[in-house]
């Protein structure tokens, strides 16, 4: 009965979702671990919930034995293909146990068990999010089958002194042939995807915590000796994310060990499995020499986010992959506040939407746009994607915003105590946030269904007679893959009304008896609606979106005169940058289509002008730093069709020269007035300055080339932090200096063999706006440092020059995507899960001008025909084409 052929890849769907037939309450496992060759034994406890036959998982496994309630099984009696197992034999209450080997080392897709580093230093550990369990051993894979799992590892000592899994230790040991034992329980039932074994050469750091419920708790972080230094960031970030949650959603930890390791083999950023979660070094590891500011903002946020999953997640998982959002966004969301609190709440807003239009946007506008929700899939790898985690994000924030702290948290309160150790789905959640309030959220749940950006349009009309302003807003989504009609959604809309003196005005909304303050927030569900205010003494300039409270893209017909007073005198840091970023968008527009006009730009210069050089004491330097700057090459490039990469990075760059032209000579004074009070300290002031210095530099060597260069290239040999060495060759290499190729030759010195700074030469490098970027994007691939293997290395390199060099991977002539689709073809062979990742470089190709979308084209067709492909990047393509 063994038939090992492939079968064709399914489609599943959301709709056809049925509870499983068989379930694994009890499952023990055992490993016998080695490099090469690791045996898992694993028993499982069976109930039969459906009489149909036992079918379990499995890809990828040499079944060694099989029993099943102690009798050894004849090959009649199962049926294996390339798929998993069947088992008509088994009963309600049975036990089977198979026998299988697996080969860490042979294990390039990094899903499963596998290696990481070397093969006689290296560590095994296990990445099972999101069908990985089934690469370990046969099993029902699906994220609604919860067992407890008791788990012993065996293996050489001296290879293995290291042994971690989920739970907490039960007990070690010495075999009688030498090697080690040791066991561990976790009492929570999981699914399979939250499994997690470590095994290897690896240091700890550890602290003791005490839970707000009187807990005591070992944290350990552990990593190999050569970073086990960097660790003990990530050890601070831990604590404040464990007692935020405590404050500020009543979440306690529940295990006596939180395990925590590093490696620099990781597909992802990090993977919250229980009581042992996993980190790709680029998340964990920092130290003041090497790590940026920026840097350590993302690993404290990434720190937290995993941590947080232990309620959103763990302790409440999904019931099936469709529900991914519901664990992802919740804590994607809970990740946000957290941050919010620990920084800037303006600077991290920013931050926020600007990754939601600069990736979430475009995947909603093109082949690969998917409902937060999807309703089918093929590959599910291919959903850890903007969608499913940032907007979804989006989501959760409007629901708590439409409850309000208070109410957002008897909500939650609800909801992890009505589903704590369940599988639930999304509408559990919104249940649980209605209920608690008294509240009907469904109509919310169209958020959930529906793929694309709703475009909100909005018209105002004053009548100087009645004094009323009537705001008209409609909605409009575009069609998307499968799903040609849309529907109108619940859209809340902050606004203010400003004055044009800046002053914020009093709100009287009709139909309301009393001023609503002078913020309010209109519900939009239908396709148009209006809003009429009443009692306003002249014209307003309106706010609208504030907060960007939610995910939509916005028109309003906005003259630079209004942009620029919502620059100037919006309170809210966050506005205040959007206001910038509408109105460099706006000169954009008008460069684009060829026009004389530039009020917008030179409104845009003279207002940051104006704020630059006022007393700025008021202004936090972060914020100032990221209003001078244009929108991002994607977001300006996604506002006319067809796309010319080329000509829109060329139309970016006239603006921000404008601006430097503008500041020209208040540059200098500035920049050695922040660079004097440089001390090298991590706070938030002092990150900020660092901030606002890193970009005056780069106007700087627009205003004064030869001037700025040789400013950088003073910052970059005397810098006392990575951030400031960072941006002064960023700002060399971008501007094309002479000085570039010095510094970047110091800097591959420098760093010799810390793979992580390495990245950033390599991304700084594959970055650069030139067309022979391509040439050296070729060079560096041969770089002892590089290897297609590793997934941080790939995006370094190939990630950066794809989606972040507008001008060489989309070089006329084709060469780029040439280039990019050979490599991908050769990665797909290694981690499928990478190459479908950097695929997703071309999903904008069908917006391309023609010569570069044929180019496009042909490259993606080059991948095509390449036999063999994975089903993840099959996935993508065939998407991306249809
Ligand atoms: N759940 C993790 C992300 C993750 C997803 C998939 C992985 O392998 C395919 C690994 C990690 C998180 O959200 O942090
Ligand atoms: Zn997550």
């Amino acid at each position: 009965m063994n038939d090992s052929a492939a079968q064709p890849d399914a489609t599943v769907r959301l709709a056809d979702y049925r509870p499983p037939a068989w379930r694994v309450r009890r499952v023990e496992l055992v490993f016998d671990l080695a490099v090469d060759a690791t045996v898992v034994t694993a028993r499982l406890h069976l109930q039969c919930e459906r009489d149909e036959p036992l079918h379990l998982d499995g890809e990828e496994l040499e079944l060694l034995d099989i029993s099943l309630d102690g009798r050894a099984l004849a090959a009649t009696e199962y049926r294996l293909d390339a798929r998993g197992l069947t088992i008509p034999g088994a009963r309600d209450g049975s036990m089977l146990e198979t026998r299988v080997r697996i080969a860490p080392a042979q294990n390039t897709a990094l899903s499963g068990l596998y290696l990481s580093g070397s093969h006689d230093s290296g560590f095994l550990l296990t990445q099972c999010e999101a069908q990985g369990f089934r690469r370990i051993t046969f099993f029902p894979d699906r994220p609604d089958v919860l067992a407890q799992y008791t788990v012993t590892l065996r293996a050489d000592a001296a290879r293995f002194p290291v042994l971690l899994a989920g739970g907490g230790p039960d007990g070690t040991g010495t075999l009688p042939d030498g090697r080690r034992w040791a066991r561990f329980v976790d009492p929570y039932p999981k699914p399979s995807y939250l499994f997690a074994l470590v095994a290897g050469h690896l240091e700890k750091i550890e602290r003791a915590y005490r839970t707000a419920e009187g807990r005591e708790v070992s944290l350990r972080i552990y990593a190999e000796a050569d970073a086990i230094d960097g660790c003990g960031y990530a050890m601070d970030a831990l604590e404040r994310a464990m007692r935020w949650d405590e404050r500020v959603y009543g979440r306690n930890y529940d295990l006596a060990i939180f395990n925590v390791v590093a490696t620099h083999d990781f597909n992802m950023g990090a993977m919250e499995n229980k009581g042992l979660n996993i980190f790709n070094a680029k998340y964990l590891l920092a130290d003041p020499e090497t790590t940026t500011d920026d840097e350590y903002r993302h690993i404290e946020a990434v720190i937290a986010h995993e941590y947080f999953h232990n309620w959103s997640g763990n302790r409440i998982t999904c019931r099936d992959w469709f529900q991914l959002s519901l664990k992802e966004g919740f804590t994607v969301f809970r990740e946000q506040q957290f941050c919010a609190d620990m920084q800037s709440a303006a600077l991290q807003r920013i931050d926020e939407v600007g990754t939601l239009r600069r990736v979430q946007f475009p995947e909603d506008a093109g082949p690969l746009a998917h409902p937060v929700r999807p309703a089918e899939y093929t590959a599910i790898d291919n959903f850890y994607t903007a969608t499913v985690y940032e907007k979804g994000a989006e989501l959760v924030r409007m629901l708590a915003g439409r409850l309000g702290a208070l109410r957002f948290r008897r909500g939650t309160d609800l909801y992890f105590t009505r589903h704590d150790g369940q599988a639930a789905t999304i509408e559990d959640l919104l249940a649980a946030l209605g209920e608690a309030n008294d509240l009907d959220l469904s109509p919310y749940l169209a958020w959930y269904a529906q793929a694309g950006t709703p475009c909100v349009t909005a018209q105002g009309d004053y009548d100087a007679s009645t004094r009323r302003y009537t705001l008209t807003l409609a909605q409009q989504t575009a069609p998307t893959a499968g799903q040609p009609e849309k529907s109108p959604l619940p859209i809340p809309v902050r606004l203010a009304l400003f004055a044009c003196d800046g002053r914020r005005l009093p709100l009287h909304l009709q139909g309301e008896p009393a001023s609503v303050g002078d913020e309010c927030v209109l519900e939009l569900t239908q396709r148009e609606q209006r809003f009429v205010f009443t009692d306003v003494d002249a014209r307003p300039v309106p706010s609208l979106l504030r907060g960007f409270s939610a995910p939509v893209q916005w028109q309003y017909a906005c003259s630079p005169r209004e942009l620029a007073l919502l620059l100037r005198y919006e309170s809210e840091g966050y506005d205040r940058w959007n206001a910038g970023q509408q109105l460099a968008a706006a000169a954009y527009d008008a460069l684009h289509a060829g026009a004389q006009d530039r009020s917008a730009l030179d409104a845009w210069c003279a207002t940051l002008a104006d704020l630059f050089e006022a007393d700025t004491a008021q202004l936090d330097p972060a914020l100032l730093a990221d209003m001078l700057a244009a929108p991002s090459a994607i977001e300006l490039g996604a506002r006319h069709d067809p796309l010319d990469p080329e000509r829109v990075h060329a139309a970016r760059e006239a603006i921000e020269d404008a601006l430097a032209i503008r500041l020209g000579e208040v540059l200098p004074a500035r920049y050695h007035a922040l660079r004097q009070s440089e001390s090298g300290a991590l706070d938030a002031p002092a990150q900020a300055r660092r901030r606002l210095q890193g970009r005056v530099l780069a106007l700087l060597l627009r205003a004064d080339p030869p001037f700025g260069a040789a400013l950088a290239m003073k910052q970059y040999e005397q810098a006392q932090t990575m951030t400031d060495r960072l941006a002064a060759l960023a700002a060399l290499v971008r501007a094309g200096a002479a000085q570039a190729e010095q510094a970047l030759h110091d800097f591959r010195a420098r760093y010799d063999g810390k793979p992580l700074v390495l990245d950033k030469w390599f991304a700084l490098q594959a970055q650069a706006p030139t067309r022979e970027a391509l040439a050296r994007v070729q060079l560096l691939a041969d770089d002892p440092a590089f290897s297609l293997h590793n997934p941080n290395r790939v995006q370094a390199l190939l990630g950066a020059f794809a989606r972040g060099n507008p001008v060489g991977f989309h070089r006329p002539d084709g060469a780029g995507y040439h280039y990019i689709a050979d490599r991908l073809i050769e990665i797909d062979a290694l981690n499928p899960q990478n190459a479908a990742r950097l695929a997703k470089a071309f999903e904008s190709w069908h917006r391309l001008e023609p010569q570069r979308r044929a180019a496009a084209l042909l490259a993606l067709r080059e991948i095509e025909s390449h036999s063999g492909m994975s089903r993840d990047l099959a996935d993508i393509l065939a998407r991306m084409r249809d």
